[in-house]
């Protein structure tokens, strides 16, 4: 275990519902869900935030970015539209400090989020 829980979901040392996984993205369903999908997508290495993403890692962020279009394909909700989420720091609401993607879809969502 480390101080960081998602660097433990990433790594299989806590339990999480994964959905999808290659050698350096995980996928998996948020422990309370906002919407009937609603996945977490996390580089497996340690960044702190969409902040902190070094310049020579966006191709990472990219390929996080084409693994949420196949979730969204896979998961059903490609056709009816989705929305992915990132919040970045203590106003933009991140409350985990290890980058994550949300993606939520399934039911409409509404705009402006609180
Ligand atoms: P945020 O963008 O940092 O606010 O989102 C964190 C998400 O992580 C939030 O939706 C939680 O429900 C979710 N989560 C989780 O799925 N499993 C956990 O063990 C913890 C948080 I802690």
């Amino acid at each position: 275990m480390t101080d960081c829980i998602f660097c433990d979901i990433a790594s299989g040392e806590m339990d999480a519902d994964v959905v999808y996984e290659d050698d350096r993205i995980v996928a998996f369903e948020d422990a309370n869900p906002q919407a009937p999908v609603h996945l977490l997508v996390i580089p497996k290495n340690h960044i702190e935030s969409l902040e902190e993403v070094p310049e020579d890692e966006f191709d990472l962020i990219a390929d996080i970015h084409k693994t949420i279009q196949k979730l969204a394909r896979s998961e059903g909700i490609a056709e009816s539209g989705y929305r992915v989420v990132n919040n970045c720091g203590e106003e933009g609401g991140q409350t985990v400090g290890h980058v994550h993607f949300h993606l939520l879809g399934g039911r409409e969502l509404s705009w402006p989020p609180g």
